[in-house]
C-alpha cells in the first residue's frame, strides 16, 4: 500500500483497545493514516467528533466492503485531529460477524448511544458514558432485523441515521433502496411504534444513479424549523449526495437537489453538521487509492441560501486547483 502518513502524525498512546492518533489538517482527504468512510458529524459540549467506517487497506471489489470496525475523530478546531482509533467492532458483537459498515452517534442523557449496521442486514446499538470508548452493546440483538419482514423493513435494512427534535423525540432513519424511518423511545434503545416508509415527493420517475433516486446514506437535521433528509442517489460515478425538505421529520419530503457534485466514489454518504458558527459537509472519496472500495473522508464549508435551499459544493479532487 503506497504510504500515506502525514507528516504531522504521531502516536499518542495505546488506550485499552484503540490506538490514538494525532494529526494535523493538510487539505482533503482529512484522514490519511488509514482508509475511512461514511463519515456522521456529531457536537458534544463544544468538540467535533467524526465516526467513520473503515475500510481495510486490502479491500477491493471481490470483498464487498469487508469492515471490521468503527473508528472516531475528534477536534475543537477543524485543524488539530485526534484519531481515537478502533473504539468499537464486530469483535464486540456476539451476534454479527461482517459488513462493519455506515454509523452514527448520538448523545441523550449524559449517555451516548452508537448506531451501527452490519451484515447488510441489521441495525444495533451501542451505550458508553463517553463518545470514543467504552461501547457496549445495549441489546445483546439487532435493534433492526431483515428477518421480520422486509416489506417492514425494507430490502437492506442498512445505514442509520438519528434525528433528534427540538422535542425530545428522537428518530431514526435508516435503509438502502427502500427509506425508513422509526421513533426511537426516550432510552435510545427501543423502536416506538411502528417503521414507516419515508416518502420523497418529486423523484418518481428519477432513475438509479441520478436526481432525486433514492439509493441510501440517509442524513436528517433541522435548520430554522425546516427538517432536511440528505441522502444518495446511487453508485454510479455521477452518484452524489442529494437531499430533500419536509415540514415534519417522519415527512413526506419533497426532492431539492444536489448537496454536492460527484466526488466519483461510487458511493456517496456523508453528513452536515454546524460547528461554531460555520456548517460543513463531510463526505468521502477516493483520492488516496482511486478504488471505491478504500475511501478518504474528507470535508469543506457548505453553505445555505436565504430560502433555506442548500448551496451545492463543487467537489475538487485534492491536489487539482479550482
Ligand atoms: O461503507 C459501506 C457502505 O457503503 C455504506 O453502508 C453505504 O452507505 C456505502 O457508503
Amino acid at each position: 500500500m503506497k504510504k500515506i502518513l502525514p507528516a504531522a502524525l504521531s502516536v499518542l498512546a495505546a488506550t485499552g483497545f484503540a490506538e490514538e492518533v494525532k494529526f494535523q489538517y493538510e487539505g482533503n482527504p482529512l484522514v490519511r493514516h488509514i482508509f475511512t468512510a461514511d463519515p456522521s458529524a456529531r457536537v458534544f459540549d463544544g468538540r467535533l467528533y467524526v465516526y467513520t467506517s473503515h475500510d481495510q487497506s486490502d479491500s477491493t471489489n471481490d470483498k464487498h466492503f469487508d469492515m471490521l470496525n468503527w473508528h472516531v475523530f475528534s477536534t475543537d478546531d477543524m485543524l488539530n485531529w485526534i484519531d481515537h482509533g478502533a473504539f468499537f467492532g464486530l469483535d464486540d458483537i456476539s451476534w454479527a460477524s461482517k459488513q462493519a459498515w455506515a454509523p452514527d452517534c448520538v448523545k441523550r442523557n449524559g449517555k451516548y448511544y452508537f448506531y451501527f449496521p452490519v451484515e447488510q442486514t441489521m441495525i444495533g446499538v451501542a451505550v458508553s458514558d463517553q463518545p470514543t470508548t467504552g461501547f457496549k452493546d445495549a441489546l445483546g440483538k439487532p435493534l433492526v432485523d431483515k428477518k421480520w419482514s422486509e416489506e417492514i423493513v425494507g430490502r437492506e435494512p442498512i445505514d442509520p441515521g438519528i434525528l433528534m427534535d427540538d422535542d425530545g423525540q428522537a428518530y431514526m432513519f435508516f435503509g438502502c433502496r427502500d427509506a425508513r424511518v422509526v421513533k426511537l423511545k426516550e432510552n435510545m434503545i427501543e423502536l416506538d411504534g411502528e417503521i414507516q416508509p419515508v416518502v420523497i415527493k418529486g423523484i418518481e420517475d428519477h432513475a438509479e444513479n441520478e436526481k432525486g433516486f433514492y439509493g441510501e446514506a440517509p442524513w436528517a437535521f433541522k435548520r430554522n424549523g425546516i427538517y432536511y433528509l440528505v441522502y444518495s442517489n446511487g453508485w454510479g460515478k455521477n452518484s452524489t449526495m442529494i437531499y430533500a425538505t419536509s415540514n415534519a421529520p417522519m415527512g413526506p419530503y419533497q426532492f431539492q437537489g444536489d448537496v454536492m457534485t460527484p466526488s466519483g466514489a461510487g458511493t456517496s454518504h456523508g453528513s452536515l453538521v454546524e460547528y461554531k458558527g460555520q456548517w460543513y459537509v463531510f463526505y468521502h472519496d477516493k483520492t488516496l487509492s482511486n478504488d471505491g472500495k478504500r475511501r478518504s473522508v474528507c470535508f469543506d464549508k457548505i453553505s445555505f441560501s436565504d430560502d433555506g435551499k442548500i448551496n451545492c459544493l463543487e467537489y475538487v479532487k485534492p491536489g487539482n486547483k479550482k
